[in-house]
């Protein structure tokens, strides 16, 4: 019986490989060390040579497949194996239950490494931080990778009672359900993507939100301690503002104070800007008529 019944995990997976893998294989591209092909190693989404197939965002179902039909086998066994790690997880587990080690086959599946000097973490500023790296196509975010990209937006799990991917009516974290399939795989993964960082790091912040800084998010309690000080030197935080929106915090706030205490005990130097420009220059293009926009040009 087929693991996997759900079918945007699948269509995702197999969106990012052949966006990823194209015509890369022919061209010497490194190895998964579970034995597959074609990885990229500090490489995006829509980074990959226009000649391979399935480039552009938003193609359609039809083309996937196609695409993927048209691609060697290679790809096709890197999906199943990747997938097969990923589903296994969780499928026919207790929903709540999920622990960090069932992960773990599929994280020693799937290395991936970003260059130093171009992670960029971020927490309650997600849209801009993508739109960002989206633009600065050198840096990356956990959703340029394979795994944050399969994952984003997503939610799964599984049911002891059958051995489906459920993507609906899955249940939510909260005290009674704290080890859901969908946070538990966030954990990991940030995890993971903050212990490979290396030289200065960078993190997107949200000043419009009650504290730029959260010990209680993800960043603040899994990706900042995860970071190796002897390989991170600095940890450049820019906390944005929205346009037209509040200003409840900035990196003069105690939010800031207390990130950057942490960071310091950890032997990591810290920085930090409000209202990074080429991050302001984003958001202006949808606000260009702003005050705060106009002023900036
Ligand atoms: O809890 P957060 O932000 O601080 O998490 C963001 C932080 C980033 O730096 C990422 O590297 O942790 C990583 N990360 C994701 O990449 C990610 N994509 C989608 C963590 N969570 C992620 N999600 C979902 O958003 C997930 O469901 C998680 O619970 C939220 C966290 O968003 P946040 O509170 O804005």
């Amino acid at each position: 019986m087929p693991l996997v019944e759900g079918v945007s995990l699948k269509l995702s997976l197999e969106r990012w490989l052949i966006r990823h893998c194209g015509s890369w294989k022919a061209e010497g591209t490194p190895s998964f060390p579970g034995g597959g092909h074609c990885v990229d190693v500090g490489t995006r989404v829509g980074s990959q040579p226009s000649h391979c197939p399935g480039s552009s965002r938003g193609e359609s179902t039809k083309l996937i497949k196609e695409s993927w039909r048209g691609a060697s086998g290679c790809r096709n066994q890197d999906c199943k194996k990747i997938l097969n790690a990923f589903t296994s997880a969780f499928v026919s587990k207790d929903p709540c239950s999920i622990t960090k080690e069932d992960y773990q086959p599929l994280i020693n599946l799937v290395t991936q490494t970003v260059p130093c000097n171009k992670t960029l973490f971020w927490s309650r500023s997600k849209e801009l931080a993508h739109q960002y790296s989206g633009i600065q196509n050198e840096m990356f975010t956990l959703e340029d990778t394979l795994l944050g990209y399969i994952a984003d937006d997503l939610v799964w799990c599984g049911d002891p009672r059958t051995s489906e991917v459920k993507e609906e009516f899955c249940p939510y974290r909260n005290e009674n359900c704290s080890s859901t399939a969908t946070s538990v795989f966030w954990t990991v993964v940030s995890q993971k993507f903050a212990e490979s960082a290396c030289g200065t790091v960078y993190v997107m912040l949200n000043g419009s939100g009650t504290t730029a800084f959260s010990k209680a998010s993800t960043f603040g309690s899994v990706e900042v301690f995860n970071l190796h000080p002897d390989r991170v030197h600095t940890l450049h935080a820019w906390v944005m503002h929205d346009i037209g929106g509040v200003s409840r915090d900035s990196c003069l706030g105690s939010s800031i104070k207390e990130l950057k205490s942490i960071v310091n005990q950890r032997n990591i130097s810290f920085l930090c800007q409000d209202d990074y420009r080429p991050a302001r220059f984003v958001q202006c293009v949808r606000r260009p008529e702003d005050p705060a926009c106009s002023t900036l040009m």
